[in-house]
């Protein structure tokens, strides 16, 4: 079953079309960024709430970046595999992914690394995080708190949609 973050903190009605913008020190390519634009509208389509790119990083609702170990925020990332990725409860609005992962970003690269991580499947459970859900006990869930490398898992399972719109 899914569940909220204590206090149960979501985006207010007034702020339900949200912009997001990519932390321009990454650089990132346009492949990046499709895989972005698929795993907000999985969220999109299940809720009131629009997904809008941005080009300013400091005036955008949502802020999206690949960091290295420390970078700031005193959740320091570990190198490859162990702590992927982390988002901020609302209003924060924070997505940050581990830059010592290897990333899948495209299917053809799937198989090069034992350790490669999906990212539309990080990406899709760290928006459900920004949205204000926290984590499921059902394991088909996106927001169950367990992923293997390799595997990808993007489709919003019942429990999440549930908790999305128990939530907007
Ligand atoms: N990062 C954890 C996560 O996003 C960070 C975290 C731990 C967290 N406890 C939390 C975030 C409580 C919010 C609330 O869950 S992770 C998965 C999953 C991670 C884990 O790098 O371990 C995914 C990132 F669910 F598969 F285990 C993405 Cl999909
Ligand atoms: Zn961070
Ligand atoms: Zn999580």
């Amino acid at each position: 079953h899914y569940s909220f973050f204590p206090g149960r903190p979501r985006w207010p009605e007034w702020r339900r079309n949200l912009t997001y913008a990519f932390d321009p020190r990454n650089q990132l390519s346009d492949d990046v960024k499709r895989v972005f634009v698929s795993a907000f509208s999985r969220w999109s389509e299940w809720t009131p709430l629009t997904f809008t790119e941005t080009s300013n990083y400091f005036t955008a609702d949502l802020r999206i970046g690949f960091y290295a170990g420390d970078h700031g925020d005193g959740e320091e990332f570990d190198g490859v595999l162990g702590t992927l990725a982390h988002a901020f409860a609302p209003p924060r609005g924070l997505l940050h992914l581990d830059s010592d992962e290897t990333w899948i970003i495209d299917d053809v690269f799937a198989s090069g690394s034992s350790s490669a991580m999906d990212l539309e499947s990080v990406a899709v459970h760290e928006i459900g995080h920004l949205l204000g859900l926290g984590h499921s006990s059902v394991e088909d869930a996106i927001m169950f708190p367990t992923i293997s490398s390799g595997v990808r898992k993007v489709e919003l399972a019942r429990d999440d949609v549930e908790g999305i719109q128990e939530l907007y």
